[in-house]
């Protein structure tokens, strides 16, 4: 079965042990279908740790758990995936570890990334950034609506977009026929995270 990119909830490292697990608990049950774990400050062991706790209550869900960056961390907590960026493993060195039954996914952050990418051993893309996100503010380059039809229409691969969305915008960057919403504050600054991924899923 291929897997569902459809609401793809990517963590915010600010949130503390309890809300990481409050959320995901509660967006799960509002219908996310993917779940990243996504740490860049923190060290290895709390990086290992909060996987952990994912994946026990990820476990019987079916929502497959991705970890940002780290293959090793993926590999040591039996993850479902990993999702690199640029400056990450290269993806052939990634699969060639992970095997191919886990989720790889790759972020590009342009035109001529986009291209070279639909020849790696990947399994999705993720379109970066969408529009301006104070989540990230090391971005380059944003593709907005018209560049993400650009995008989608370039590509073999299933796309994933991501930066800056949210209930507002969803729809429109859903109607370019992408494969999948990533979000962070969206639903991790939601008041109630049940209730904002139900509501982002009803406009998709
Ligand atoms: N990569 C590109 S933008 C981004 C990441 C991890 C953050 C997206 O956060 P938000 O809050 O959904 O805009
Ligand atoms: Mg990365």
């Amino acid at each position: 079965m291929s897997p569902d990119y459809r609401l793809y909830l990517v963590t915010d490292e600010r949130l503390s042990d309890e809300a990481l697990c409050y959320v995901v608990t509660q967006a799960v049950e509002g219908g996310v279908t993917m779940v990243q774990l996504r740490e860049k400050q923190g060290d290895l062991r709390r990086f290992i740790h909060r996987g952990q706790l994912l994946k026990t209550i990820l476990a019987g869900t079916g929502v497959p758990l991705i970890i940002n960056d780290r293959v090793d961390v993926a590999l040591a907590i039996n993850a479902d995936g990993v999702h690199l960026g640029q400056s990450d493993m290269p993806a052939e060195m990634a699969r060639e570890l992970l095997g191919e039954d886990k989720l790889l996914g790759l972020t590009v952050e342009s035109m001529a990334q986009l291209q070279e990418a639909q020849s790696l051993p990947v399994d999705y893309l993720g379109i970066s950034t969408v529009f301006a996100t104070p989540t990230k503010t090391d971005t380059c380059f944003e593709w907005g609506v018209p560049g993400l039809e650009l995008a989608q229409s370039c590509s073999q691969l299933p796309l994933v977009a991501i930066g800056g969305i949210e209930l507002a915008n969803i729809g429109q960057v859903c109607a370019t026929g992408v494969a999948g919403v990533a979000l962070v504050s969206a639903i991790c600054g939601a008041q109630k995270p049940r209730v904002a991924a139900r509501e982002l899923l009803a406009r998709i």
